[in-house]
């Protein structure tokens, strides 16, 4: 229909596109170098990252799942409190393959509870509602699809119960400490007295541990890693050759970060759309951080932003924790 105005059609996706595009280039050009971990989860990346939870250096994802699965009374216990009616909110809900568990649970035991996934993926949403509503049924769900902090705006807007708020995978890890205390913030700041946030914490713990867990044998977190330059290939017009770059994983056992980074194999120019980007030879590209705590500074995390650390639940091995903290 030649009435139709394109100049009103607004684009979500080219929206993200442009953000993508100007926080690659951004992140390149900064010294010393940096690309963005949130970027990792294309298409590749999902089942890159389905591969690294599969590998048995990774135990962060078993650790948890053992938490949901052998001490999913617990974990409901201290999310039930008062026994008053509430919201269950999931911050990047995913396939919710750990938090089903406790769902399950919780309508077993007639809780009176709506759960609210959170997920930028629109596609994730209804697929989890169509699941869900196969496997347990009676269970009532309000998909919210967006970023956190806006669809947990949303949800308070829908329903004045009590929030209790799920953020799981230790993907708080993703976040520099000081990132992760303004998060921590933030967050606060839309909760009430009496809301719970269950958060998963990746413990310090044997370094040699740690850093296998993201130096895996077959190179599966190298490929991970790496996918990001074809991605920017692919989706940026960029023309990186993957092998002139190589992973390469840190932990500090002091401070609990654990980085990683590629490293240019050689002197190259990398062009990105119209954008050119020289590397040096052994020219770091810092990609991600998987901050690990000790208890007591997930304790004083809680403390610092205004939440009570009221418990917290590890696995067997004493290796993650989900804390439960109270407004
Ligand atoms: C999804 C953030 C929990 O940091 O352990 C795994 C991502 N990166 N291997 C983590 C990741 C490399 C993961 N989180």
């Amino acid at each position: 229909d030649e009435n139709i105005n394109m100049e009103t059609v607004s684009c979500a996706d080219c929206e993200a596109h442009q953000k993508f595009e100007d926080e690659i280039i951004t992140g390149l050009k900064t010294n010393p170098k940096h690309l963005l971990s949130k970027y990792f989860y294309d298409q590749k990346g999902d089942v890159l990252f389905q591969q690294i939870m599969n590998m048995p250096e990774y135990y962060l994802t078993d650790c948890e799942m053992e938490i949901f699965t052998q001490k999913t009374g617990e974990l409901a216990g201290a999310i039930k409190a008062f026994d008053a009616p509430f919201d269950l909110v999931e911050l990047g809900a995913g396939d919710a393959t750990k938090s089903s568990h406790l769902l399950q649970y919780l309508v077993n035991q007639n809780a009176d509870f709506t759960y609210m996934p959170i997920d930028i993926s629109g596609n994730i949403i209804a697929v989890l509602r169509e699941r869900l509503s196969g496997e347990i049924p009676g269970l009532d769900l309000v998909g919210l699809n967006g970023e956190y902090f806006e669809m947990l705006d949303k949800a308070n807007s829908i329903s004045s119960r009590r929030k209790v708020i799920l953020f799981l995978g230790g993907n708080i890890g993703n976040m520099e400490v000081e990132e992760a205390h303004d998060f921590c913030s933030e967050l606060r700041k839309k909760l009430n007295p009496g809301d719970i946030l269950l958060i998963g914490f990746d413990l310090k713990k044997d370094p040699d541990i740690i850093l296998s867990a993201y130096n895996d044998e077959k190179g599966i977190t190298a490929a991970f890693n790496l996918n990001l330059l074809e991605r920017i290939n692919n989706e940026l017009d960029g023309n990186f050759n993957r092998n002139a770059f190589k992973h390469y994983q840190t932990y500090d056992p002091l401070s609990g970060a654990c980085r990683s980074y590629l490293i240019s194999l050689e002197d190259q120019q990398v062009r990105i759309g119209n954008e050119l980007i020289n590397f040096k030879e052994n020219e770091a590209v810092y990609m991600e951080i998987s901050q690990k705590y000790a208890l007591d500074e997930a304790d004083g995390m809680a403390l610092k932003n205004g939440f009570k650390p009221i418990n917290h639940i590890p696995d067997s091995k004493g290796w993650f924790i989900d804390a439960i903290w109270k407004v």
